[in-house]
């Protein structure tokens, strides 16, 4: 008899489910990326692909919704022309929380943002400059810009250290 009963306690132990995937969690999951993967996000996310992290290919990513930005940087001759996803868009669509970002780059740079960027200063993950995608070399395939010429309190050292390129994961913390 105890036996029998062990499933269920060990299940409410742990805190698990071995029943169906209730049709709520279903909805939360993302679709697995069927190209290459060019960004993960993981830490407080409520909706992830496998459970664990949210992966996108740059399909995926540009589906959440492409917004411009023309700006000077120090890194561009004049104004530059940037086409992205804006993080406010992808907090939103993956449940992100948490009151800061961690960003790291393929040349292992990393930055922490705070989440109040996102909707202060409208920041987006460029994917593209002039509507061409940026390679690797170019800085992409993705590239943090914020809109520095009409946002004069930002162009400064500290907020420029946040352009960082090359991003490959996104921590909420
Ligand atoms: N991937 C990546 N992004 C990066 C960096 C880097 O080394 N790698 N440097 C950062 C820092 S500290 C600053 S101030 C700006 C400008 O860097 P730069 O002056 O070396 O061009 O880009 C930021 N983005
Ligand atoms: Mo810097």
């Amino acid at each position: 008899m105890t036996v029998g009963l062990r499933p269920a306690f060990l299940s409410a132990l742990l805190g698990l489910s071995f029943g169906p995937i209730p049709a709520e969690a279903e909805e939360r999951s993302l679709d697995a990326p069927t190209g290459r993967v060019i960004l993960e996000v993981r830490g407080l996310i409520e909706r992830t692909t496998d459970g664990e992290a949210a992966y996108f290919d740059l399909e995926q990513l540009e589906s959440l919704g492409l917004t411009e930005i023309s700006t000077e940087s120090p890194w561009t001759d004049g104004m530059a022309t940037f086409q992205g996803v804006p993080i406010s868009a992808l907090v939103e669509h993956i449940g992100a929380s948490g009151t800061d970002v961690r960003f790291l780059a393929l040349d292992d740079y990393t930055v922490t943002i705070p989440v109040t960027d996102f909707d202060t200063y409208g920041p987006i993950l460029a994917t593209r400059r002039d509507g061409v995608a940026i390679e690797i070399r170019d800085k992409g395939p993705i590239w943090v810009i914020y809109p520095w010429t009409n946002t004069p309190e930002i162009q400064n050292e500290e907020n420029y250290a946040k352009s960082i390129w090359q991003v490959s994961l996104m921590v909420f913390e």
